[in-house]
């Protein structure tokens, strides 16, 4: 595999913002960086990785796996995300990703938001569900995280979603891009379900990648 990534970035002409504009834009960001990960283990590093092709985690921890959905760690043999890749993202040391010989697998996760009933219920907090998803060189196999919002008899409220990532936009290298989501938090909620699919569409390996996945609540 290449070992020439780059984890492009594109940033654009910020001299054409207003100041008024990025000063704007700054504040929304730093609020939403304050507000803590309610996701346990989002970056995959809590638990074992394996370092093989053929590999499948025990367990995770914080998540309840379908499937061969599994943990490597970077630079594993076998054309997995590069440590230069973790390096570069800040990935510190696994990665989840669909695991061996199957065409879909995942996890999930309840988050448990009960706790913010007041707030939620008074329309004041913006879920931002965000992450870094991958793949595999020219392959398409991908990734996708949603966060369902469930009242509390588990009523589907709506909502959020990130992913897949197209070999094109990763321009068909093995690596991340960062992805994020947000909307209100309708006022009904009271827990919400984080739901990891890795597809496959070509080889034999499952070749959806996700890494530092958060899903924070932000107050508005
Ligand atoms: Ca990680």
């Amino acid at each position: 595999m290449s070992s020439s990534r780059s984890f492009g970035r594109a940033f654009g002409a910020v001299a054409t913002v207003s100041l008024v504009a990025v000063v704007l834009a700054v504040g929304a960001s730093a609020r939403s960086l304050a507000a803590p990960n309610l996701l346990k283990n989002g970056g995959a590093d809590l638990g074992e990785g394996v370092n093989d092709v053929n590999g499948i985690v025990t367990s995770i921890p914080g998540w309840t796996r379908s499937g061969s959905f599994t943990v490597v760690k970077y630079g594993a043999p076998g054309g997995f995300p590069e440590l230069a890749v973790s390096k570069k993202i800040g990935g510190k040391v696994n990665f989840f990703a669909g695991g061996p010989s199957n065409p879909r697998s995942g996890a999930t996760q309840v988050v448990d938001v009960s706790r913010f009933k007041s707030a939620i219920g008074a329309g004041k907090r913006m879920a931002t569900l965000s992450g870094l998803l991958g793949g595999y060189a020219s392959q398409e196999d991908s990734l996708t995280v949603t966060a369902t919002f469930l009242s509390a008899a588990g009523k589907k409220l709506g909502v959020l979603k990130i992913g897949p990532v197209t070999a094109g936009q990763r321009k068909s290298e093995t690596t991340f891009l960062q992805k994020s989501a947000s909307k209100p938090v309708p006022k009904a909620t009271r827990s919400i379900l984080v739901k990891l699919t890795a597809a496959r569409t070509s080889g034999s390996y499952n070749d959806g990648y996700a890494d530092s996945l958060a899903l924070r609540l932000a107050a508005t």
